[in-house]
């Protein structure tokens, strides 16, 4: 018994000496001091031992039993002071080390045109206004004395969704829905997606921005639209870039214009871009709202009168960047975007 005792406690010693995690030591401790561990079978077979050998050998197998449990104390310690040193190692934060550089984007540059639009016609009394991007053929061209085969309604010109809707061509019906819907006088712009199936170059997209404008009051005139568009040209791209009004048609505005700016690259003086023009492309057009189009809203128009306008924000875009192309506009390269 004394033999058998001192070898379970020899090996004992010298496996919990190696266990390397916590998994081991339950198992050694399951092994030696559980329920039919090696150490509790000996305790447990005693009644079988002469009785005058009893007490000796019980003594011996306490100590045994309080020394083995001694080191696995120990061990238990050791091992929950290695795991917590892993765990603060993992947690800690190490102030000096390089901080991980995060890209921060910015607006794209149409959003940034849009919203500098915007800022300018509401600091000069407009109100801002949002219009859908799938409109009623109704809005988008009957109540704009847009007639029946006027080609902008024509199936290659516009993309319908059914015989009574489609993804808006301009945002004049924008124009509509705020006269039937709000009081007099009316001073708004509304910008966003307008739709149209033009064939893509480097000034037309199928899917591009305009910005409207809407004023309706007693005694407005072409004056007032020529001034307000001047002021906000001037305000956009400097008091020396000149403006061209020229006549135009639009079915909804009478008289209609459609306007001009002097050419960014030469400042009107004549050069490649421009084709010896001395202007850039189109950017607008406008005119005084057509009196039908405000008798189709239920507003007298032997008493009110208004002008409306409609600017290419992609086009304005261009010009005040410089930028050529149109495409280079939807191509999201980052490259080109990152500059603006
Ligand atoms: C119109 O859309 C009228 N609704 C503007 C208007 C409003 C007139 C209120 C009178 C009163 P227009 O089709 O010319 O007009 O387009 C206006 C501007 O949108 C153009 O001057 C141009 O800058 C821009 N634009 C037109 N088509 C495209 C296209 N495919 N890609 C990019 N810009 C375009």
């Amino acid at each position: 018994m004394k033999e058998r005792l001192q070898k379970i406690k020899g090996d004992t010693l010298e496996k919990i000496e190696k266990i390397g995690d916590l998994a081991d030591f339950e198992e050694i401790r399951i092994k030696i001091l559980g329920k039919k561990g090696e150490l509790t079978k000996v305790l447990r077979g005693m009644g079988q031992i002469p009785a005058e050998e009893r007490p000796a050998m019980g003594k011996l197998a306490n100590e045994i039993r309080a020394e083995i449990e001694e080191k696995l104390e120990g061990k238990r310690k050791e091992l929950e002071e290695k795991i917590k040193k892993i765990q603060e190692k993992k947690e800690s934060i190490d102030v000096t080390a390089n901080p991980q550089t995060v890209e921060i984007g910015h607006r794209h540059p149409l959003h940034q045109t849009m919203e500098e639009l915007e800022d300018l016609f509401l600091s000069m009394g407009f109100d801002i206004i949002d219009g859908p991007e799938i409109e009623t053929v109704e809005n988008n061209f009957d109540l704009l004395n847009s007639p029946k085969d006027h080609p902008s309604r024509d199936r290659s010109d516009t993309f319908y969704i059914d015989d009574k809707t489609v993804l808006r061509t301009h945002t004049s019906p924008v124009q509509i829905r705020v006269m039937k819907s709000q009081e007099l006088p009316i001073r708004m712009v509304s910008a966003g997606r307008t739709f149209r199936f033009d064939e893509v170059d480097d000034t037309h997209s199928p899917m591009f921005h305009q910005l409207e404008g809407l004023v309706v009051d007693k005694n407005v005139t072409m004056a007032n639209l020529i001034d307000t568009l001047d002021m906000f040209i001037h305000a956009l791209f400097g008091k020396d870039m000149k403006t061209r009004y020229r006549p135009h048609y639009f079915p909804f505005t009478e008289p209609s214009i459609e306007v001009d700016v002097s050419c960014f690259d030469c400042k009107g003086r004549g050069c490649d871009a421009c084709h010896y023009t001395g202007w850039s492309m189109e950017l607008l057009g406008g005119g005084l709202v057509h009196p039908k189009v405000l008798e189709n809203c239920g507003i007298d128009s032997s008493i009110y009168s208004g002008f409306a306008f409609g600017l290419g924000v992609d086009r304005i875009t261009m010009v005040k960047h410089n930028i050529s192309d149109i495409r280079l506009l939807y191509e999201n390269d980052q490259r080109f975007l990152e500059q603006f």
